[in-house]
Order: structure tokens, then C-alpha cells, then sequence
């Protein structure tokens, strides 16, 4: 059996507030392998692609804004059952009520804004995984 790989993102607030270490750290605590890491700024298609599930809805827009707001670090992580393992890491999607010990229960809040900023993404299937990862990091 090999190895699962989920996509990680550290999102523009996560860079702003200079918690790309934090975050790297928590994955790396965990025992997961970091494989592949890059800083960059996304465009416009490449959120649309990443995020194509959330098209129509009326945070996408303020959601593709806001990812393209500033740099993001794009990481794949490795190790068995990483993808389940990086969403507990991360806590649930409303930082409001993510649980503490979560990177974003501990690190992020409301912010009013019309998008939740939350510090990372990770993939959240093996079927968006693969599909993340190519969007990020080619085949
Ligand atoms: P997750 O990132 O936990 O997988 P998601 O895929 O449902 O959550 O949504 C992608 C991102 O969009 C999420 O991290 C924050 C934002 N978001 C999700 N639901 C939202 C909502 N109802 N209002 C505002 N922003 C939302
Ligand atoms: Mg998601």
C-alpha cells in the first residue's frame, strides 16, 4: 500500500501573520513528511480550478479575492491517512467554534469579512487530493 498525499495550502493570512513555520510545524510534529513545498502567488485560473466545487456560491468570489490577496505556501504531505489527519490538525472550517489545539482554533477568528479566513486548506478526499496536487505541482 502506498503512502497517502495530501495538498496543504497556507493561505495569505496564514503568510501575512508569518505562520508558515507554525504551520510546517504542526504538520512536521505530527509525524507527517513534508515532500514538496513552494511559496507563490495563485492566479485567478488556478483558484478557480482549485476551488471549482464552491463555483456559484456566494463566497467564491471573496474566497478567490481573498486567496489571491497575497502569496500562499502550496505543501504536499505525506504518511498514512494524512488527509483525515491534516483536516483534525486543522479543525473545522469556522474558526469560531474550531476546537483549541487546532491551527484553526488556535490561530484564527471572525474576521467580518465575507470570506472565512482560516489559515490553511488541506484536501479533504483522495480523489481532490490527487486533483490538488496536479493543479499545484504538475503530475
Ligand atoms: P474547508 O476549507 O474547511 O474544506 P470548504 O471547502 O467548505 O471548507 O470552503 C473553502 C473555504 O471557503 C473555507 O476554508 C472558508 C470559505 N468558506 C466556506 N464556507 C463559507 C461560508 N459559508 N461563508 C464564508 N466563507 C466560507
Ligand atoms: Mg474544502
Amino acid at each position: 500500500m502506498s503512502t497517502e498525499k495530501t495538498l496543504i495550502l497556507v493561505k495569505p493570512d496564514g503568510v501575512r501573520r508569518q505562520l508558515v513555520g507554525e504551520v510546517i510545524s504542526r504538520i512536521e510534529n505530527k509525524g507527517y513528511v513534508i515532500t514538496a513545498m513552494q511559496m507563490m502567488q495563485a492566479d485567478r485560473a488556478l483558484l478557480e480550478r482549485h476551488y471549482t466545487e464552491h463555483q456559484g456560491k456566494p463566497f467564491f468570489e471573496p474566497l478567490v479575492e481573498f486567496m489571491m490577496s497575497g502569496p500562499i505556501v502550496a505543501i504536499v504531505a505525506e504518511g498514512n491517512r494524512v488527509i483525515e489527519g491534516f483536516r483534525s490538525l486543522a479543525g473545522v472550517t469556522d474558526p469560531t467554534v474550531a476546537a483549541p489545539g487546532t491551527i484553526r482554533g488556535d490561530l484564527a477568528r471572525d474576521q467580518g469579512t465575507k470570506v472565512v479566513q482560516n489559515i490553511v486548506h488541506g484536501s479533504d478526499s483522495q480523489e481532490s487530493a490527487a486533483r490538488e496536487i496536479e493543479i499545484f505541482f504538475g503530475k
